[in-house]
């Protein structure tokens, strides 16, 4: 109770922060682009965790208020790396379902993109399996209407959730972020390994693009280039990091 009271308050006082990790394409070992995560620096509670203060702040409501920020941020992030000549980036960043419950996101979206002048193709949003189950109509209206922009979608934490392959059909995803949770053990587990593969196969067929998370070592994103996984994002590159940070990242890659 106290966390969400002290959370209410930590846009306007400044706690929040976003931090980008690179997602890298696995055969050229260029970055391009990242995923947005947020953290909360409180002065009373010190640094707390996403996995705690994103549930909270979506019970509470609060959650609208700092997705549109963190959008504003990305946006912004992203069009600097642009200015700064790295012009192909693009910037993803995590929805929750109750940012669809209110009618105004997708005209908070677009004015954010208008007021840095970024296209609308550079940002991409991640939803996760679950958001595609519940109140499957009104969500997917609203995803049509940003698609129809020029907005990118992918399934964050592919695997994981009750993954009704109906809607890889009906939504037309881009892209598919395959769970840390089968990621990690691939050079280890062999059931891991083929339900990783038959991920990436069926991707192929559909045309959806493959970003594995959470790869920590070299062997991990040789095998899954081998595989003919596109993208990776993981500790291996970088943790998320602090815009300045991510664009020191950047000039050292090019
Ligand atoms: O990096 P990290 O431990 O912070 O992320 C933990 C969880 O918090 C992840 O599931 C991630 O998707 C979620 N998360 C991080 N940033 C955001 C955000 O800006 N919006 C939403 N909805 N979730 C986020
Ligand atoms: O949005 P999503 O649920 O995918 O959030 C990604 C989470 O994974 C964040 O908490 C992020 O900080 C974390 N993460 C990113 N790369 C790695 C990694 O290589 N290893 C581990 N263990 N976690 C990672
Ligand atoms: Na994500
Ligand atoms: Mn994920």
């Amino acid at each position: 109770l106290q966390l969400t009271k002290a959370l209410k308050n930590a846009i306007s006082n400044h706690e929040l922060v976003v931090h980008f990790q690179p997602k890298i394409d696995l055969v050229t070992e260029q970055i391009t682009g990242a995923e947005a995560l947020v953290r909360w620096l409180s002065p009373e509670h010190g640094l707390v965790p996403a996995t705690i203060f994103i549930p909270l702040a979506e019970q509470s409501g609060v959650i609208t208020d700092i997705t549109h920020w963190v959008i504003e941020q990305s946006v912004a992030a992203c069009k600097q790396w642009h200015q700064l000549g790295f012009n192909k980036l693009s910037i993803a960043v995590n929805l929750s379902a109750e940012d669809f419950k209110r009618g105004n996101l997708s005209t908070h979206i677009l004015s954010a993109l208008t007021q840095v002048n970024l296209a609308a193709h550079f940002l991409e949003l991640e939803l996760t399996e679950s958001m595609l189950m519940d109140d499957i109509n009104y969500i997917q209206k609203q995803i049509n209407e940003l698609r129809s922009f020029g907005i990118s979608f992918a399934i964050d934490d592919f695997g994981t959730g009750y993954s009704n392959l109906g809607y890889l059909a009906k939504f037309n995803v881009c892209t598919l972020k395959l769970d840390r949770s089968f990621v990690k053990n691939i050079c280890h587990a062999t059931n891991e390994l083929q339900i990783v593969k038959a991920i990436i196969g069926m991707s192929k067929s559909l045309s959806i693009t493959n970003v594995a998370e959470g790869i920590e070592d070299k062997a991990t994103a040789d095998l899954l280039a081998e595989l003919g996984c596109e993208m990776g994002q993981g500790y291996f590159w970088s943790k998320p990091v602090v815009q300045q940070e991510f664009i020191a990242l950047l000039v050292k890659n090019s």
